[in-house]
């Protein structure tokens, strides 16, 4: 019986990818794609949870992108930001350093975001593979970049960098709704097949990247794509892409590409539904065990399922 046990258990270990099952082992999850801080590239990863971020000192050469980007984009969240961005954005600015002067150390906003939400920030060098990205996501930990675009584009970036980060993913992380959104994305990766990552890869990119959802009879956005882009969040609220509403069996598989403004985007009823929609298709994806979150001990409870 014990050897029927092992057997069974071996084989299900086979087909269970590893995963991260409490938050230290996080720092195993930092295979990058692709690295674009050649400094930054140690081979292993660049800190560990719990040690403080990296503080930076940009240039002034920097400086000036930011400021830049940050006044633009700043006069138009009143019109194209959904209000749960503005009412963030209000904080970070009160609370946070956010003002164009000043690029704000990722250190100062991981407390903020700690202080909302239970969110943390760590540094990654580059861009992660999907699956190290979004499992840090089910301990809600965010990887964030650290390096600036370069000037001589602002308007839009085809790789996050801390503009994107700060202004785009920053805010929404703030949001105790959309926290969990984002946590659930993480969650529903853990344990998952290849095929079953590419597709949560795919919703986290037309959601939590290029969303757009409904308000008091308006559409805003609420992807961080967006919010960090003056370009595309002109274009994303025009009248030139395509609108879809949000349903995650369709946006899972639905191609987008990753080098100019996207040529669709989904529309969600509001965050609260988006939610529920995701859980609703979390729950069809097939795994021989179900989780929870212990948000105690930061980490994951395996439970089998017969
Ligand atoms: N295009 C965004 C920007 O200009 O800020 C950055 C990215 C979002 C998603 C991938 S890269
Ligand atoms: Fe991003």
């Amino acid at each position: 019986l014990k050897r029927v046990a092992e057997e069974v258990k071996t084989s299900r270990e086979d087909k269970v990818p590893w995963f991260p099952r409490k938050i230290q082992d996080l720092d195993k999850c930092h295979h990058l794609i692709t690295k674009y801080d050649p400094s930054l590239d140690h081979g292993h990863p660049v800190s560990l949870i719990g040690d403080p971020l990296p503080h930076v000192e940009y240039t002034a050469q920097e400086t000036a992108t930011w400021r830049e980007v940050y006044r633009k984009l700043s006069n138009l969240y009143p019109t194209h930001a959904c209000t749960q961005y503005l009412d963030a954005f209000q904080q970070l600015e009160k609370y946070c350093g956010y003002q164009e002067d000043n690029i704000p150390q990722l250190q100062d906003v991981s407390r903020f975001l700690k202080e909302r939400t239970g969110f943390q920030l760590r540094p990654a060098a580059g861009l992660l593979s999907a699956r190290d990205f979004l499992a840090s996501l089910a301990f809600r930990v965010f990887q964030s970049t650290q390096y600036i675009r370069h000037f001589s584009s602002p308007m839009h970036s085809p790789e996050p960098d801390c503009c994107h980060e700060l202004l785009g993913h920053v805010p929404m992380l703030a949001d105790k709704e959309f926290a969990q959104f984002s946590q659930d994305i993480g969650l529903a990766s853990l344990g998952s097949s290849e095929a079953e990552i590419e597709k949560l890869a795919t919703l986290y990119w037309f959601t939590v990247e290029f969303g757009l959802c409904k308000q008091n009879g308006s559409i805003k956005a609420y992807g961080a794509g967006l919010l960090s882009s003056y370009g595309e969040l002109m274009y994303a609220l025009s009248n030139k892409p395509e609108y879809k509403p949000f349903d995650p069996e369709v946006t899972a598989v639905h191609p987008y590409q990753d080098q100019a403004f996207q040529p669709v985007y989904f529309v969600a009823e509001n965050v609260e539904d988006a939610k529920a929609k995701l859980q609703n298709y979390m729950m069809k994806i097939k795994k021989p065990f179900s989780l929870h979150y212990d948000p105690f001990t930061c980490s994951i409870e395996v439970m089998n399922t017969p």
